[in-house]
């Protein structure tokens, strides 16, 4: 198989039931597949909570073994999740400030040398997690050199090199959060810690494990999500040169094209939600206090809303996708990570001649009994400069 293509498991299930049921940890799971009934669900957020009483529940597969910390505001329901949005939302949008895009522009800039001087990179760990860490210091601002330390985690801060959660890795990182914690409260500076430390909604300042939850949400949430959609959309210009060489010619569709990368990629499988009440979902029962996914890389193939839903099409019309989710909970790092990608294949187009692809090793999940290829373990290839 190309390392462009990206196959989609649901099909069958999303066109036949619509739901496909999964055992994670013993707990049964029935997955949305529906863009439209994904929509619903995603949008009815009191019967579908994302507060569920124990902190990583709602995650598939569940991280309720490795943590305990509750990720703000993901997993919190409206109301006190409006105060979180409130607070958070103009934080996360100071990616959209020129400033902001400036030192973003520096970073991408100073690894594209690194690597255009390479003759062979493996893209994952030599540019992906290195990206991924260095622009996180910008949202934190932070320095730029607390990056070594979270490349070290590697390319998940819960997983092993299988993929499996590791409740010591999921400890580290919560460590560090809490010394950095105690760091700004003794010596506050203008980073997202102090900021937060001193935040307030309705008149109480935010606890040491309020502002705990959302780092930690930080640092996982756009992790390997962002580390895939960099390193898949260079496998994807490594099949397609056409393409790299069509968007140097048309670069107002650099936009839409990170739209419909991130849609075909859908770096994020599903995330769940306890359903309150029975009910039912595409004509299946759902019990009360039970588990629903919303399977976004699923919706995002449903050919009842995209036309040719397997081809990436760069300047597709239409492109409702919910890569980023929907609804209340839609993805806080969005910004950042559009930005990330939109200036990367803005400096691609702008440096790169060819990019030539030697080797790859895929990053295959399981869900139930499908396989869904989410990125890669690794990918060589050389960047050929202009
Ligand atoms: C969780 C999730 C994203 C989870 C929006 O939520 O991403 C996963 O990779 C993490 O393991 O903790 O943050």
């Amino acid at each position: 198989m190309k390392a462009s293509e990206f196959p989609d498991p649901f099909k069958k299930y999303r066109e036949e039931n619509g739901i496909y049921q999964i055992e994670d940890q013993g707990e049964e799971v029935n997955l949305i597949l529906r863009l439209r009934e994904l929509r619903k669900c995603s949008h009815n957020s009191s019967n579908f909570s994302s507060g569920a009483a124990i902190p990583g529940r709602i995650v598939i597969p569940s991280e309720e073994k490795i943590r305990d910390i509750r990720q703000i505001p993901v997993e919190v329901d409206p109301p006190r999740h409006k105060d979180y949005r409130a607070l958070l939302d103009f934080w996360f949008k100071r990616p959209l400030e020129d400033e902001y895009q400036k030192k973003l522009s520096v970073i991408i800039d100073d690894l594209f040398a690194e690597v255009l001087e390479s003759e062979n990179i493996e893209v994952v760990h030599d540019f992906s997690l290195k990206l991924q860490s260095r622009a996180l210091t910008l949202l934190l601002n932070t320095r730029i050199d607390e990056a070594e330390t979270w490349i070290e985690w590697g390319t998940h801060v819960f997983r092993g090199e299988e993929g499996e959660l590791v409740s010591d890795k999921a400890s580290l990182v919560d460590e560090y959060i809490l010394e950095k914690i105690e760091e700004a409260l003794s010596n506050p500076g203008q980073d997202l810690y102090s900021v937060l430390l001193q935040s307030e909604i309705n008149g109480s300042k935010l606890t040491k494990e309020e502002v705990h939850g959302v780092m930690n949400l930080t640092f996982a949430g756009g992790r390997d999500t962002v580390i895939n959609a960099l390193t898949n959309m260079i496998a994807y210009f490594g099949d397609h040169p056409e393409r790299l060489k069509w968007l140097g010619e048309n670069p107002e569709y650099i936009g839409k094209s990170v739209e419909e990368l991130v849609r075909y990629f859908t770096p994020l499988t599903h995330l769940g939600r306890i359903s309150k009440d029975d009910t039912v979902v595409c004509e299946h029962a759902i019990k009360a206090d039970s588990k629903v996914g919303l399977s976004w890389a699923s919706a995002n193939r449903d050919d009842t809303v995209f036309d040719n839903p397997d081809v990436v099409i760069l300047d597709r019309k239409v492109n409702p996708h919910v890569a980023f989710g929907f609804g209340i909970h839609n993805c806080l790092g969005a910004t950042h990570a559009r930005q990330i990608l939109r200036l990367v294949l803005t400096k691609l187009v702008e440096k790169v001649e060819q990019i030539e692809i030697h080797q790859f090793n895929e990053n295959i999940e399981t869900i139930g009994e499908l396989k869904r290829k989410v990125g890669f373990e690794e990918i060589t290839v050389t960047l050929h400069p202009k």
